[in-house]
């Protein structure tokens, strides 16, 4: 598939050959969205910006995914707009017709919300999982309004069905202020480590891949990114927007560092179209998605995540571009 052809696929795939070990799923689901609505038009808007990929050949990951896997767009999931509670179960319902312990599935929702039906239908095939969540905020809140299903309370609600390892999972990214001092507290005490976005600057990415790859262990590892641990700089077009995140190319560098084999299930969520500009955010999506999907294809030899080294005389003297 070239540059600005495809079908309206996740990733501008137009068939599929052999067996599947991969299956990208849309979520057109918002309702438990607490601020800005309009992630349910986030698939559709993400397989848009995907037209502008070219899938062929990752040169950061060394792979060529669709060489050794096959991924197919599963379609929408259809979601009861009204039932929060019927729209989760629907979304299960689906995952568990495809995913199995050959099959990988990479999920584009939709509201952060849709994690925990992935969870549960990714914990019925390989057990609990380490999460490592990218995101601004924690999403381990009790409830909103009352309510207790909601994109900000989902990995609470994980947490307590026993759907993650103990004191393997993480959050990346988060910033920005909290509703109490006591959020950070019981958050721990659910057992996250938390790298804020701030950390970056004093770790660097390496350092942040190595707390990341520390914590997870040996676990079977299920991602999440939510859009808005971008910048709104990166990612305008989401529900609840926070200044002082990462860039997108520091997103995709830890990404690329994340280990691959380990990686059972992953998610990006929050894209909400209304809000975006000129498809920066939904392009940021796509190219996640397919960089999630390269890594699970697994990265050639000549893969790097570190930064280069810097040559003697580097700074020194104008810069030359590459051939
Ligand atoms: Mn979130």
């Amino acid at each position: 598939m070239t540059e600005g052809g495809g079908m309206g696929t996740a990733d501008g795939r137009d068939g599929i050959r052999g067996p599947v070990s991969g299956t990208e799923v849309p979520r057109p689901f918002d309702g438990g969205t607490s601020f800005r609505p309009g992630a349910r038009f986030g698939p559709a808007a993400v397989r848009q910006a995907s037209r502008n990929l070219r899938p062929a050949y990752h040169p950061d990951l060394d792979v060529a995914p669709y060489r050794r896997v096959q991924v197919v767009d599963a379609g929408d999931v259809p979601c009861d707009p009204f039932s929060i509670d019927e729209a989760l179960e629907q979304i299960d319902r689906h995952a568990a017709g495809l995913v199995s312990d050959r099959h990988r599935l990479i999920t584009v929702g939709g509201d952060h919300t849709v994690a925990l039906p992935l969870l549960r239908a990714v914990n019925r095939v390989h057990g609990p999982v380490a999460l490592v969540h990218f995101d601004a905020h924690l999403d381990t809140w009790d409830t909103y309004f009352g309510a207790s299903r909601t994109h900000g309370t989902v990995f609470r609600r994980a947490f307590e069905e026993g759907l993650l390892v103990e004191d393997h999972s993480i959050h990346v990214g988060i910033r920005g202020p909290l509703y109490d001092e006591q959020d950070l507290a019981d958050d721990a005490a659910f057992g996250f480590q938390v790298i804020r976005a701030g950390d970056l600057d004093l770790l660097g990415v390496e350092g942040v891949l190595d707390r990341i790859r520390t914590r997870v262990g040996d676990a079977p590892v299920y991602l999440s990114v939510d859009i808005d641990v971008l910048d709104p700089a990166f990612a305008p077009g989401t529900g609840t927007p926070e200044m002082g995140g990462f860039t997108s190319r520091e997103l995709l560098r830890l990404l690329r560092g994340l280990p691959g084999d380990s990686l059972v299930g992953a998610d990006v969520v929050e894209v909400s179209p209304a809000y975006d500009h000129a498809e920066v955010t939904s392009l940021a999506a796509a190219t996640v998605v397919y960089d999630v999907t390269a890594l699970m294809a697994g990265p050639g030899p000549k893969a790097r995540t570190a930064a280069p080294a810097v040559p003697a005389g580097a700074g020194e003297g104008p810069v030359t571009p590459p051939d």
